[in-house]
């Protein structure tokens, strides 16, 4: 039975509300994790006289590409089934300068009695494949509407300067190549974070030795520690 026009248009119009009020949850849960990290972010620096963020990115999926999830997936076409099956609508990334950042500022995080950890995806210790290095968190933070709360997921990706730099390589030629990355392509890739993992262990093991130097009394490193604080700071032309 076809329903009467002004039926079809209640109808049109109120799921037109339901979409909206469907990602203004996710856009509202990125606002409240952006007032965390950053009240995080000025804790740390005034506390411990280091900011270990040096980034903070986020984005809701498009609708175009929730879809297409969907349809990769085989999830059922409905909101309920999307808001519990895709947990990436809402995304965080946050991008360091050492791995051992990478941590404290998860431990930190999941320390808040607010936020829920529903799933934790460590690629540094179990790197993909591929290559793929990050720190994967899905959490739930509470949003408050007019008439309810609701706990809405958000994918939080730390990683630092290093696997940021090879993760978007890797994802522009994985578009270039419509997913079929070359066989050649795919083992350079693999050296490439490799080479990046061996930097930042390199780096970690230089700030252990900056720090170890500072413990014992040894004379301050400022351009080292000037490098880390500020990211505007240049060497000099002649280091
Ligand atoms: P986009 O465009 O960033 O949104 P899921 O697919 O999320 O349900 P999965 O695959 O187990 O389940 O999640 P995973 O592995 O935690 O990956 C989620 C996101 O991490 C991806 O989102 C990417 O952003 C990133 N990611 C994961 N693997 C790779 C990789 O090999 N290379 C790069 N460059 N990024 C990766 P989307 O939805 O795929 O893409």
């Amino acid at each position: 039975m076809t329903q009467d026009i002004p039926t079809q248009l209640k109808e049109i119009k109120s799921l037109k509300t339901e979409l909206t009020r469907f990602m203004m949850c996710y856009k509202f849960a990125l606002k409240e994790i952006e007032t965390k990290i950053d009240l995080l972010k000025q804790e740390l620096e005034y506390v411990n006289e280091y900011n270990p963020i040096k980034q903070v990115d986020t984005r809701v999926k498009s609708p175009q590409s929730i879809l297409r999830k969907v349809d990769s997936k085989g999830i059922p076409f409905s909101l309920g089934a999307i808001r519990e099956e895709i947990h990436d609508i809402a995304g965080v990334r946050i991008t360091c300068l050492f791995t051992d950042d990478i941590y404290e500022i998860s431990r930190k995080l999941l320390m808040q009695k607010d936020i829920k950890v529903v799933d934790y995806k460590d690629y540094i210790k179990f790197p993909k494949q591929n290559g793929y290095r990050s720190l994967h968190l899905i959490i739930q933070v509470p949003v408050l509407m007019s008439d309810r709360i609701e706990y809405v997921n958000v994918e939080v990706q730390i990683r630092t300067v290093a696997m940021d730099y090879w993760a978007s390589m890797e994802n522009k030629l994985y578009n270039k190549y419509n997913k079929e990355i070359p066989f050649h392509i795919s083992l350079e890739l693999r050296e490439a974070a490799h080479s990046a993992a061996m930097l930042d262990e390199k780096m970690e093991r230089l700030r252990l030795e900056m720090e170890q130097s500072d413990e014992m009394g040894g004379a301050d490193d400022d351009l080292l520690k000037l490098w880390i604080n500020n990211d505007k700071f240049q060497l000099p032309s002649s280091f």
